[in-house]
């Protein structure tokens, strides 16, 4: 493995970095506690090219590598985790799979407007009935010659409110199980395409997260991506280097909690000297550096695999499994470094404890990512 990142890597890096210091930090707090959308600040991420990062320069994107990609959520997550997944759903899970398996056509109209930054895009799977179990899909999509009869309901939609183009999944034919399964790009404005009411999260509060409700609404064959019967496929494949992304956002919080952590406990004192220099708290800080590095090593080899166009599957829920449960675990001891302070809102890191939790949940839950891996090292 090749540690050493370049220099394109590195300025990657930096920009996201000062983009999330000056331009995300000031409100971030207030966004979380009104809920509200940074609209403003994606417009400007977009403007950046880090919505379109990896997508081909020809698309309109930013033409990076994984691993750049990796940096820059790492980056944005430290101190926006409701910035960061429109970020990460966007780049790899809308771009990357209409780059990947879209036709020109698609490709010209959906995936320019989504690299460029100019809108932004949903990936809907989940229903209220089926969300780990994601082949059964209650939500159809009836072939009715030239257009699909879509209907159904989809449940905890990211950027389900301020999003243009939705990537639909919906079963076509029961009887085929998975391989009956298509995805459709959906427009806003559809009709019979009606967002529904937004969640009050735990959580990512500036991050729009929806139901949306298909009824009888019209789609034309040309917006199915793939084959006929594709569409599990293509949500397998796409959530696979989804996964690297959440895995990154998991990463950015904890180690973000963990800057926090430091720093405070080289300013607080007790017992006569910072709380840095008991060996309660250093100790803490030591577990919290090791477990965020090999973190960033796990996310930083799924990348590098995906760069590298070998198999990431494997990596990718392994990064996401560790990642998410290091975020977890180590924002709650950022939490307690801080004391009481670290229980009110003006310090962070009790949002950070919040944000982390939907990481082991969204994109495969920790339970699925087990599945994940347990299968392949299961197989024959
Ligand atoms: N890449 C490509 N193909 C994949 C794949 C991947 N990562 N994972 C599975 N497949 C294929 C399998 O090879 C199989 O194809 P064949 O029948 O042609 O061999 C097909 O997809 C079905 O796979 P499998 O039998 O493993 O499906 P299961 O129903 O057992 O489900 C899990 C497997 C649980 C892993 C899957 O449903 C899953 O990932 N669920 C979670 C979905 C999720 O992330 N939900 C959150 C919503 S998005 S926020």
């Amino acid at each position: 493995m090749d540690f050493k990142l370049t220099e394109e890597q590195l300025a990657v890096r930096d920009a996201a970095r000062d983009f999330a210091q000056n331009v995300l930090k000031p409100g971030v707090i207030e966004r979380d506690r009104e809920q509200r959308f940074p609209k403003e600040e994606i417009k400007e991420l977009g403007e950046l090219g880090f919505l379109g990062m990896m997508v081909d320069p020809k698309y309109g994107g930013g033409g990076m590598d994984a691993v750049s990609y990796v940096l820059a959520m790492e980056e944005i997550s430290k101190v926006d985790a409701s910035a960061s997944v429109v970020m990460s759903v966007n780049n790899s899970l809308v771009c990357w799979g209409l780059e990947e398996f879209g036709t020109e056509e698609q490709k010209q109209k959906y995936l320019v407007p989504l690299a460029g930054g100019e809108v932004i895009g949903a990936f809907c799977l989940s229903e209220p009935e089926a969300g780990s179990d994601a082949t059964s899909q209650r939500t159809t999509a009836i072939d009715m010659g030239d257009y699909y009869l879509l209907n159904g309901t989809k449940n905890w939609i990211t950027n389900g409110g301020s999003a243009s183009t939705y990537l639909v999944i919906a079963q076509t034919d029961a009887d085929k199980g998975h391989r009956g399964i298509n995805c459709l790009i959906v427009e806003k404005g559809m009709e019979g395409f009606v967002v529904g009411a937004k969640e009050d999260k735990l959580g990512i509060r500036g991050s729009d997260t929806h139901t949306l409700m298909f009824q009888d609404v019209k789609v034309p064959k040309e917006n199915r991506i793939g084959e006929d019967g594709f569409g599990f496929k293509f949500a397998m494949k796409t959530l696979s280097g989804g996964r690297i992304g959440i895995a990154s956002q998991a990463l950015g919080i904890a180690s973000g909690a963990y800057e926090l952590a430091l720093a405070y406990s080289k300013e607080r004192s007790a017992f006569g000297k910072v709380i840095s220099k008991h060996q309660a708290i250093a100790f803490k800080l030591a577990d919290m550096a090791t477990e965020i590095e090999a973190a960033r090593m796990l996310c930083l080899k799924a990348a590098t695999l995906k760069d590298q166009g070998k198999d990431y599957a494997l990596a990718s829920s392994m990064a996401k499994l560790f990642s998410s449960k290091v975020a977890m675990e180590q924002t709650v001891e950022a939490v307690q470094i801080h004391g009481g302070y670290g229980f009110v809102k003006e310090y962070h890191v009790e949002r950070m404890m919040r944000d982390a939790k939907i990481t082991q949940i969204y994109e495969g839950t920790s339970e699925v990512q087990k599945m994940v891996i347990s299968r392949t090292l299961l197989k024959d």
